[in-house]
């Protein structure tokens, strides 16, 4: 089951981060509980017998004293309270900072309206891979994640793992996490970014790691030939088409970066940066009218006649 819920820590980051937040709710829930037994107590005190106007009878020297002096205490203790979480957090950011970043697996995610490229970095030129909307990570190992924005403004946010990063166009992020559990864990766009901010999802899988491994080594494979009449005219039509100006499978010609790279494209799971499920049916849906499915998008619609279409998702779905 894909999760979505800060409160269940797959990792250390969002452990940290989980505990702040339980201390800062258990510490205003007494503040709330006492505020409100110290109002409960005065209006106690305070109560007149029905009917009778009540007459106010100037203060005492004594009890103005000891009012101001319970005054003084409150407030006190108030600014010592908001001190206390003020610490509790400083203390978290220190703790953020002290994941091992020894031998961490880097990877690049640049935020597009409306979607994630994912680019996973190497010193080899040869086993630098891209893919969207899914980044999937080995259990047990730290992650460098460098946030980058082209076109939109962005939030990176994997609440199991981590909290937020703003991604700015221009501007450079990092963001440093570890998944302790095998899952996978939703990640959302958490700033608002326009017309498709709702539906900005994005998975972030991680394996154990001799899977992340394979699934490593299968990334840099290039696609396979097509086998059969279909997907074999389905790649002719995508690369005489318009869809290699946008985007690129490797091992064929086409190699626009406009657009997310489909070399394992039917390896993932959803179409459309978590919009609709990865069937044949949605995916000729899609190439048919995008804007359908997923208004503002920046595909154009591709009115085909039927069997290029057919032939186009024949295609699309052996890129494993
Ligand atoms: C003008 C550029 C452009 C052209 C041309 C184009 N696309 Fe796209 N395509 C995009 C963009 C941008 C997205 C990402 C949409 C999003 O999720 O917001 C996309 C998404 C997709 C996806 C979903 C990828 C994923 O991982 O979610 C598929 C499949 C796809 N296009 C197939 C095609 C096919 C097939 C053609 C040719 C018939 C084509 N595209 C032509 C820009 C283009
Ligand atoms: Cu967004």
């Amino acid at each position: 089951m894909p999760m979505n819920d800060a409160l269940h820590a797959a990792g250390p980051q969002a452990a940290w981060i989980g505990q702040l937040w339980w201390f800062t709710l258990w510490l205003c829930v007494a503040v709330f509980v006492a505020l409100m037994a110290a109002l409960a107590w005065a209006l106690w005190r305070a109560r007149r017998p029905a009917g009778a106007m009540p007459q106010p009878a100037p203060p005492s020297a004594g009890a103005e004293r000891l009012a101001r002096r319970w005054v003084s205490a409150a407030v006190l203790l108030s600014s010592l309270l908001l001190m206390g979480l003020l610490a509790a957090s400083v203390l978290t950011d220190q703790r953020l900072a002290t994941l091992s970043l020894d031998g961490a697996l880097q990877i690049r995610v640049t935020a597009h309206q409306w979607w994630w490229e994912v680019e996973y970095e190497d010193p080899r030129p040869d086993r630098v891979f891209r893919t969207a909307n899914e980044i999937v990570i080995p259990v047990g190992r730290s992650v460098v994640i460098t946030l980058l924005a082209d076109d939109v403004i962005h939030s990176f946010w994997v609440p199991n793992l981590h909290g937020k990063k703003d991604m700015i166009p221009g501007r450079t992020a990092t963001i440093q996490l570890r998944a302790d559990r095998a899952g996978t864990y939703v990640g959302r766009c958490a700033e608002y970014c326009g017309l498709q901010h709702a539906f900005m999802a994005y998975d972030v899988v991680a394996l154990p790691a001799d899977r992340f491994a394979a699934w490593q080594e299968h990334q840099l494979t290039p696609a396979p030939e097509p086998a059969g009449a279909a997907a074999r005219r389905g790649h002719e039509l995508f690369l005489t088409g318009s869809c290699m100006l946008c985007h690129a499978v490797q091992g064929t010609s086409a190699n626009g970066r406009r657009a997310p790279d489909l070399t394992h494209f039917a390896s993932r799971a959803s179409i459309g940066a978590g919009q609709i499920a990865n069937t044949s049916q949605a995916l000729a849906q899609w190439i048919e009218d995008p804007q359908k499915l997923k208004p503002g998008v920046n595909m154009p619609a591709h009115l085909l006649p039927r069997e290029d279409l057919a032939a186009l998702v024949e295609y699309l779905e052996t890129l494993r």
